[in-house]
């Protein structure tokens, strides 16, 4: 049995993490940066350790400082949570070495599939499909092009070392190819510190569906089900729902077994996700790669599905065997949920750090917030800016996005600026409604809603009808009983809704 356990990570992942061991009577270590004193994790944990300076490189990756902070706390375990250290295989040799328990799968398999050409040999090893391309590294462009000629245009560079997008390269033609290489390369060796790249063909108009995957250390392999991730910007998920509203009992069965088989040739242990991309035209799937951490979207599994995967990777870091068989796990209902960031999305999605002088996080059936600030949080310029996770659950897919609808309006965050008001314009966009959601979703969102604002403006005073007055009389209501709503509200609060009544669509911009 694990007694005590230190959390390497900060925000709202840490948040969870110690929720978890709190329900297994499981002592909780936090760390924390100087930019950190007082966050809700410190304030949650049972002791704290300071472990150095704002900047992520002087404490939360600071791999001695950590350790340190575990032996004087003389914690049996550290889990890694998700960035900073969750990948590295270094980390978690060096836990081990420390006689701590990682909780996490083993230095071997995070090394294997952070290799994303191993990672496609593993994949074929397991009999999975993989995107038809490379499984070693390119030598030269002339070894490139002949690949390329022999897969057909377009054609996607990626770095061996990279994933989630960083470091690829779309390939149309064969013109283009051999700068696409030289700068994927030398962007590849700045970012990883390696530069190998591979290719693969390009799968037109993709989906992004992974599977929830789980091991324990007596040879149990089980998958959780999907999670729709198709919603990106600039290949960061920025909407996660399970199921996936193209699912069906036969792709997920298949999917599943595929990840499962995946798992268990990279000698898997603990939580894993599989990625895949499906073809939004013949359903097929392909192999993309695997992440060896809990993710971010884990909650909407977790909704969909009732296990508690931090509570299970506890579990089977102590050894035990997993709580459930594949045969226990069902999927009830439909989560969604939105990654509400402190950043602007009237200004190009710039970071809005700065303090939360009021918070109101909304809660009510089928909802749940998980969140790492407080109201006077400081949100500082030095980590990511992601500042809760708002899922909703229903019994369908258009309950879950009624009570996310309903639960965004709720939400209130005053004196930086949030991604909220372009997730209250997404639950109420068509597309997304009617389930729409291949990769490229949000460009044609953002032309829709510009072309919104063309039509509200082209309009005109003279134009508006009785109903448009009743629309906008309800909108301007509705913003300022908004902003009578908190005592700290903060004047000059730009805010962005979508209104529809009787046929009628407004886009609404107001500052109050
Ligand atoms: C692809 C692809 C098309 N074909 N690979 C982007 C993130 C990274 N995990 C993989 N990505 C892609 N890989 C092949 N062979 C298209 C993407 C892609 C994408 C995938 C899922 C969701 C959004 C995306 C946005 C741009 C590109």
């Amino acid at each position: 049995m694990l007694r005590k356990i230190l959390i390497a990570n900060r925000g709202e992942i840490a948040v969870r993490i110690i929720r978890a061991c709190r329900d297994l009577n499981i002592s909780t270590v936090a760390v924390y940066s100087e930019a950190d004193k007082g966050a809700l994790h410190v304030r949650l944990s049972d002791e704290a350790y300071l472990i150095g300076p704002a900047p992520s490189v002087e404490s939360y990756l600071r791999i001695d400082r950590i350790l340190d902070a575990a032996k004087r706390a003389s914690a049996s375990a550290i889990h890694p949570g998700y960035g900073f250290l969750a990948e590295n295989a270094d980390f978690a040799r060096a836990v081990l070495n420390a006689g701590l328990v990682f909780i996490g799968p083993t230095p071997e398999a995070m090394e294997l599939m952070g290799s994303k050409v191993n990672a496609r040999r593993v994949a074929i090893a397991a009999g999975a499909p993989v995107v038809p391309g490379t499984t070693e590294p390119l030598d030269s462009y002339e070894e490139a092009q002949s690949v390329a000629a022999g897969l057909g245009y377009p054609v996607m560079l990626k770095a061996s070392a990279g994933g989630g997008g960083k470091g690829m390269r779309f390939v149309e033609r064969e013109e283009d190819l051999r700068s696409a290489l030289e700068t994927a390369q030398s962007e590849a060796a700045a970012a990883f510190g390696n530069a190998e790249v591979y290719l693969e063909k390009a799968v037109e108009r993709p989906r992004h569906i992974e599977i929830q995957v789980f091991a324990d250390t007596h040879g149990n392999f089980v998958h959780l089900g999907e999670r729709e991730c198709s919603i990106q910007r600039r290949h960061q998920k920025v909407v996660e729902e399970c199921p996936s509203p193209i699912n069906d009992a036969s792709l997920r069965e298949r999917m599943g077994q595929a990840a499962v088989e995946i798992a268990r040739a990279a000698n898997y242990v603990g939580a894993g996700t599989v990625e895949f991309l499906v073809s939004d035209v013949t359903r097929d799937f392909y192999f993309l790669e695997m992440n060896t951490r809990l993710q971010v979207e884990h909650p909407v599994t977790e909704l969909v599905t009732g296990f508690d995967l931090v509570r299970e990777q506890i579990r089977v870091a102590e050894g035990k065997p997993l709580s459930f068989t594949q045969e226990d796990v069902r999927w009830h209902g439909h989560a969604i949920e939105c990654r509400v960031y402190a950043e602007d999305p009237a200004n190009d999605f710039m970071p809005s750090p700065g303090r939360i002088s009021f918070l109101n996080v909304p809660a009510g059936p089928g909802i749940r917030d998980d969140g790492g600030v407080t109201s006077g949080t400081e949100v500082s310029i030095y980590y990511d800016p992601m500042i809760s996770k708002l899922a909703a659950w229903g019994r369908t897919r258009a309950e879950a996005i009624d009570r996310l609808r309903r639960a965004l309006d709720e939400y209130n965050v005053d004196g930086i600026k949030t991604t909220l008001p372009f997730f209250r314009a997404i639950v109420r966009d068509d597309e997304f409604i009617a389930g729409r959601l291949d990769t490229g979703f949000i460009p044609r969102f953002n032309e829709r809603q510009a072309r919104a604002v063309e039509q509200v403006e082209e309009t005109g005073a003279e134009a508006i009808e009785q109903r448009d007055a009743a629309l906008i009389a309800a909108a301007l209501d509705y913003a300022r009983r908004q902003s009578q709503a908190s005592a700290n509200h903060q004047p000059g609060t730009e805010e962005q809704s979508r209104w529809r009544m009787a046929g009628r669509a407004a886009l609404l911009n107001s500052r109050t």
